[in-house]
């Protein structure tokens, strides 16, 4: 499904409410199905299990979770994960990525940029509890991202991280985009501002119908992340605060290298009178965005640590 099928399963679809959480009617589950339909026609195992979209906290812009509702239905495992030796991902034990290296902002040296990816991905990597290999490869394509592709009727993207390269990235860093991108991937046509306030977000997709180590839950074979360049980006380390009206690509870059290692959005989000979103207790993964967070915190280091002590320790 190209974009203006894609466009024509939104139409009607209007901008939403904050939600925190799945739903099975939220207008994003739209998008779950157009990708879902398009990985079938192009004959893959694979489907979108998920779409993680973090929060500006600007105004009432939460973040939120879209699980496929598909297999929320269905007798399917409940959650996913990688799984360590997938024989589909060529027995390996580490995890892989690419860096997409065309779509930077302006916002700050385009130099810079692949290095704060690695230092999101590194962060994770650091913890010693489970020092799991996390590993970069050459970019396979100067423009990645298969949604990307997909959103853009294959103007942009690519489909190579899918396609030959299926099975030996882990990871794609699909850059920063900027609108109709954010409103398509929301549920709603472009222009219309459900996608405003998305800062960023990451795709999982597991593959059809494995499950490689017995855990009971799908297997992840690919996960995707892109950037919302509607928003001015820095990275200094000072700004970024909240009420700055810039964020820290950092703090966004480790929220989705989290995602990318299986970290959930974590933590409640409530509504104060005067101080607008807050969050409790404090975390990277949180669903929205809440200031400079370049180290993680005790909630992102015990979901990580437990969920990744099973596998061989690698540096
Ligand atoms: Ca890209
Ligand atoms: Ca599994
Ligand atoms: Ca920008």
């Amino acid at each position: 499904m190209k974009l203006k099928h894609l466009l024509a399963a939104l139409a009607g679809a209007c901008a939403m409410g904050a939600i925190a959480t799945a739903s099975d009617d939220d207008p994003a589950q739209a998008t779950i199905d157009a990708l879902n339909a398009e990985l079938a026609s192009m004959g893959l195992n694979l489907e979108v299990d998920k779409i993680e979209l973090l929060g500006s906290g600007e105004g009432l812009n939460m973040g939120r979770t879209v699980i496929n509702a598909a297999r929320d239905k269905g007798n399917k495992q409940l959650s996913s994960d990688w799984a360590i030796n997938d024989q589909f991902r060529g027995n390996r034990t580490n995890i892989t990525y690419m860096i997409d290296s065309v779509d930077t902002t302006a916002d700050f040296p385009a130099g810079e940029q692949p290095d704060v990816v690695r230092f999101g991905m590194e962060t994770w990597d650091e913890e010693t509890c489970s020092n799991i290999g996390i590993d970069e490869l050459p970019a396979a394509a100067p423009d990645l991202g298969f949604v990307q592709w997909q959103v853009t009727g294959g103007a942009q993207g690519s489909t190579v991280t899918v396609g030959p390269r299926l099975g030996q990235v882990d990871v794609v860093h699909g850059g920063f985009l900027p609108q109709p991108f954010w409103d398509i991937i929301a549920g709603c046509a472009p222009g219309a501002g459900c996608g405003n306030g998305i800062l960023g977000v990451n795709f999982t997709f597991t593959w059809i119908g494995t499950d490689w180590d017995g855990n009971g839950r799908s297997d992840v074979a690919i996960k995707e992340s892109y950037y919302n360049d509607e928003f001015t980006w820095v990275n200094d380390g000072v700004l970024g605060e909240r009420g700055d009206g810039v964020f820290d690509f950092a703090t966004v870059a480790l929220h989705e290298s989290g995602h990318a290692l299986s970290r959930a959005h974590f933590g409640d989000v409530a509504i104060h009178h005067k101080k607008g979103l807050t969050t409790s207790p404090a975390a990277v993964m949180n669903a929205i965005y809440g200031g400079v967070k370049r180290g993680l915190r005790g909630p992102d280091k015990g979901g990580h640590c437990s969920d990744w002590s099973a596998w061989p320790t690698q540096n």
